[in-house]
């Protein structure tokens, strides 16, 4: 008998296909997000679950799983949608997906960058609607980002990689993260221990690092505060890093230039506030959406099963 695994989103033809020979799979082939309930009532019969983020895995719906669920191994690198120490407590192991989504997500920075910088979104909507009906030297003009400092908030794989997208620029790399990173990956980029000291010299702030207690509602007024005037705000990682009411002021105010945003507090939907500003450039949560990255996703997600019922420690446990 294999062992049965529920996959709880719509993922590619070719994960399916993998799942499908190795297990007795269950798959959601509507594109709906199974709600608290729907989510506990499918994870009764299966041995592991491989969710999105979108599927939140707080301590009550985790002390609701059977005890046959061995595994959640997510389709994901962010793992806040869980609660690791109620899974941890009751023996259910987690995983996630590192490095494979680190390419797409460094170039969704580099696009929210860049559509931040150079004004992408005001521009396309101008042309879209007939609007683009006078032109002279002074107009659309943006930030060049070309040999500014970009500020990495977080710098692990993904922040490594977007450092390396953003030299490409020639930027000058600055960084703030927990520790210092060994110099082979630091590539000569600057250490700032403390993020006000990084938030006040970057032309770029791009966010990077995990969504918990201590990073939730960093970007606050006072950061934005700390920020150069006319500086940009990039985040790729998480909405909940962001007070969106604080960042709202600072884009307003022209304290920052722009925003370029891939994650919101709320999702799907993001913030109308947000959306009626003309200086953001705003894209739904698709930092790591290439079908290359998606299978990798989907592959690195079954090797994680593959290992729980072969009997050996998954590569990618973080509870
Ligand atoms: C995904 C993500 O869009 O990996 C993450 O943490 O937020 C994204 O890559 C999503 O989780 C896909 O399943």
């Amino acid at each position: 008998m294999k062992p049965v695994v529920l996959v709880t989103r719509r993922l590619t033809d070719a994960v399916h296909e993998r799942v499908s020979r190795d297990y007795d799979a269950i798959l959601n082939m509507e594109d709906r997000v199974f709600g608290r309930d729907e989510l506990i009532a499918r994870c009764q019969d299966v041995d592991a679950v491989l969710p999105c983020h979108s599927e939140v895995f707080s301590a009550d719906v985790i002390a609701a799983l059977p005890k046959r669920l061995k595994v959640i191994a997510n389709h994901s690198v962010g793992v806040d949608h869980v609660d690791l120490k109620a899974a941890k407590a009751k023996g259910i192991m987690v995983t996630n997906t590192p490095d494979v989504l680190s390419d797409a997500t460094a170039e969704i920075a580099m696009l929210c960058m860049l559509g931040a910088a150079r004004r992408g979104s005001e521009g396309d909507r101008m042309v879209r609607e007939g609007r683009w009906n006078f032109w002279s030297p002074a107009f659309m003009v943006g930030r060049q980002v070309s040999g500014k400092r970009m500020g990495i908030v977080g710098m692990g794989r993904v922040g490594q990689v977007t450092a390396d997208r953003a030299r490409g620029f020639g930027m000058e790399i600055h960084y703030h993260n927990r520790r210092r990173i060994a110099p082979e990956l630091e590539k000569g980029a600057v250490f700032h221990d403390d993020l006000d000291a990084l938030l006040e010299t970057a032309d770029v702030v791009s966010l990077h690092c995990p969504a918990t207690p201590e990073t939730t509602g960093m970007m606050n007024d006072a950061a934005f505060e700390r920020m150069k005037p006319g500086a940009i705000l990039v985040n790729t990682a998480r909405g909940a890093l962001v007070d969106e009411d604080a960042l709202i002021r600072a884009l307003t105010s022209g304290q920052l230039f722009a925003a370029g945003l891939d994650v919101f507090r709320t999702e799907p939907g993001g913030n109308p506030r947000l959306s009626a500003l003309e200086n953001v450039f705003l894209l739904p949560h698709i930092g790591s959406a290439t079908s290359e990255t998606r299978d990798a996703m989907g592959f690195r997600a079954l090797d994680n099963i593959d290992a729980v019922f072969a009997g050996r420690e998954p590569g990618d446990r973080v509870a």
